[in-house]
Parts: C-alpha cells; sequence; structure tokens
C-alpha cells in the first residue's frame, strides 16, 4: 500500500483518543504521528525536550488533527495520573494508551549502580504499571480500551551493557500476559510490541559506526520508527479486537535468525 492510499483508506481512530508516552521523539513520535494520521487525537507526552513535542503538536494540527503535548515524568505515580485527567479534561475519553517511553543508560555489569538501577526500573516498568492503572479506570468506565507497552527483543536476548535495561523489557513482557488477563473482562486488550534495532537518540552513541544495512537480517535494513508504528496501531485497533497478550517482535526478523 502506498503511503497516498493508507491515508485514504486506514482511518480506524476517527474520534478516538490516545496517549502516547515519550511521544515526542523517535519511535514515539512515529506512534504519535501514525496515530493521528488515522484519526486519533493524540496526547503526545514528553518529559523534557517542550519544543521537540509541540513540534509533533503542530505537525498533528497542520494536517487538520487534534493533539496536545504533556510534560510527565511516567515514573511518577502523580504526574502520570494528572497526564490521565488532563487528557479527560481536554478530548474527553481515552481509548488507546501506548507506553513508550523509555532510557537505557548503556553500562558495564558491574557498573550499574543502584541508582542506575532504580531509575531504569522506574521509568521503563514502574511507569507502564502506574499509568496502566490510571488509564485502565476510564477505559474500564467506558467498557473498551486498548494499551500497547513498547518493549524489546532486548526482552529475550541479552546484551553485556543493558542488563538492567533487559531486566525492565522481561519485566513488560509478563506485564503484558497478566495485564491481558487482569482486564480482558473489563473489555481491555494489553499486547506488546518488540522492536528490533531502530536508530534514535537511545542508541546514538552505540549505533553511530553502524551500517543503514543489517547484514543477517532476514529483512536487510534496519528498523524505522513507522515500522514499529503501524504494529502498535495495528494492535490497538478493532481490527485486533481478538488479540490480547500477544509480544509481537518487529525486528526484521531479527529473533528468529539468531
Ligand atoms: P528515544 O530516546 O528517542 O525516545 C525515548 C522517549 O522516552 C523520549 O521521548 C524521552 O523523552 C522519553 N522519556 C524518557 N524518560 C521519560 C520519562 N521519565 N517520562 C516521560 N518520557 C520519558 O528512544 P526510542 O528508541 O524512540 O525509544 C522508545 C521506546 O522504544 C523505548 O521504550 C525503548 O526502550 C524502545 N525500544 C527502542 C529500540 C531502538 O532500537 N531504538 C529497540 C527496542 C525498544
Ligand atoms: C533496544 C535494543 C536495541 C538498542 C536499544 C537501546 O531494546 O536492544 O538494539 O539500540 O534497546
Amino acid at each position: 500500500m502506498t503511503d497516498q492510499q493508507r491515508e485514504m483508506t486506514c482511518r480506524r481512530y476517527d474520534g478516538r483518543v490516545a496517549i502516547v508516552t515519550g511521544g515526542s521523539r523517535g519511535i514515539g513520535r512515529g506512534i504519535a504521528l501514525e496515530l493521528a494520521r488515522e484519526g486519533a487525537a493524540v496526547v503526545v507526552n514528553h518529559v523534557a525536550a517542550h519544543d521537540a513535542a509541540d513540534a509533533v503538536v503542530a505537525e498533528i494540527k497542520s494536517t487538520g488533527g487534534r493533539a496536545l503535548a504533556w510534560a510527565a515524568d511516567v515514573g511518577n505515580r502523580e504526574a502520570g495520573e494528572e497526564l490521565v485527567a488532563a487528557t479527560i479534561r481536554e478530548f474527553g475519553r481515552l481509548d488507546v494508551l501506548v507506553n513508550n517511553a523509555g532510557i537505557c543508560p548503556f553500562r558495564e555489569f558491574f557498573e550499574i549502580k543502584d541508582d542506575i538501577w532504580e531509575q531504569t526500573l522506574r521509568t521503563n516498568l514502574y511507569g507502564p504499571f502506574v499509568l496502566s492503572q490510571a488509564a485502565a479506570k476510564v477505559m474500564a468506565e467506558q467498557g473498551k480500551g486498548a494499551i500497547v507497552h513498547v518493549s524489546s527483543v532486548s526482552s529475550y536476548i541479552g546484551s553485556a551493557t543493558q542488563v538492567h535495561y533487559c531486566a525492565t523489557k522481561a519485566g513488560l513482557n509478563g506485564l503484558t500476559a497478566a495485564m491481558a488477563v487482569a482486564l480482558g473482562p473489563l473489555g481491555i486488550r494489553v499486547n506488546a510490541v518488540l522492536p528490533g534495532g531502530v536508530p534514535t537518540d537511545i542508541n546514538r552513541d552505540q549505533w553511530k559506526d553502524r551500517p543503514a544495512n543489517a547484514p543477517g537480517l532476514p529483512v536487510n535494513r534496519t528498523g524505522r520508527p513507522t515500522d514499529i508504528a503501524r504494529a502498535v496501531c495495528y494492535l490497538a485497533s478493532d481490527d485486533a479486537e481478538w488479540i490480547t497478550g500477544v509480544l509481537l517482535p518487529v525486528d526484521g526478523g531479527l529473533t528468529v535468525a539468531r
């Protein structure tokens, strides 16, 4: 399907409202733009990067969409609850939560001090959990909702400098399965995407010398934010209404090629 055909046919989110955490750049920006292109009103959460969040909102509005930038540290329960409350005040409902925000401070094993461990767990795992609680309360009242966690192939594949990060992503996989069971009876589906390597700010230093193609990968290129965004948009849409608790690798075949 060409981008133009997609533009004309895929409007699965007309009248719906989504929150994308860490939506100001990288993969989150791609998800925010894709949801908006399909008709969603999008709350673009960010923690700093005010200008970048405002730019995403402006881009959505320039094509007739609805969007709001909202600063909140996802690792802070009160800030997360206020993010959900602000969404309801602005747009009146909440249909989709994408827990995308994440950090990966690369460290050798013995250099993972408690502060780094705690910050990584707080952002990558506690954040999605508390935000899901706040969002699911609203979705349960509506009788319907979808949550997508952005996990990683790193939940399965170890890396010497990502021990803390890998643990959070494996935790997200467990959260996905258990939340799917807990929230299914309330009409809320919970799934996860597991991206492979996508060059963004999170891995800028580690990836600076890597080629754009990806030797050995069945799909021979690195990932793009739109690759992840389209998978998220599918899982959170009614096209996936019988799918919950799924961990979907979006990785060019990395996990099966190893
Ligand atoms: P990125 O650094 O470009 O974006 C991360 C986003 O999270 C930023 O917008 C940042 O502001 C936000 N964020 C960080 N801490 C936050 C906090 N406390 N509260 C609110 N927002 C916060 O990186 P990215 O590659 O776009 O990463 C997005 C997600 O994708 C992350 O969860 C990451 O683990 C995951 N992921 C990335 C890759 C990859 O190769 N890029 C692969 C697998 C999974
Ligand atoms: C991902 C995966 C990528 C890495 C990022 C930081 O989950 O491991 O390869 O670039 O994390």
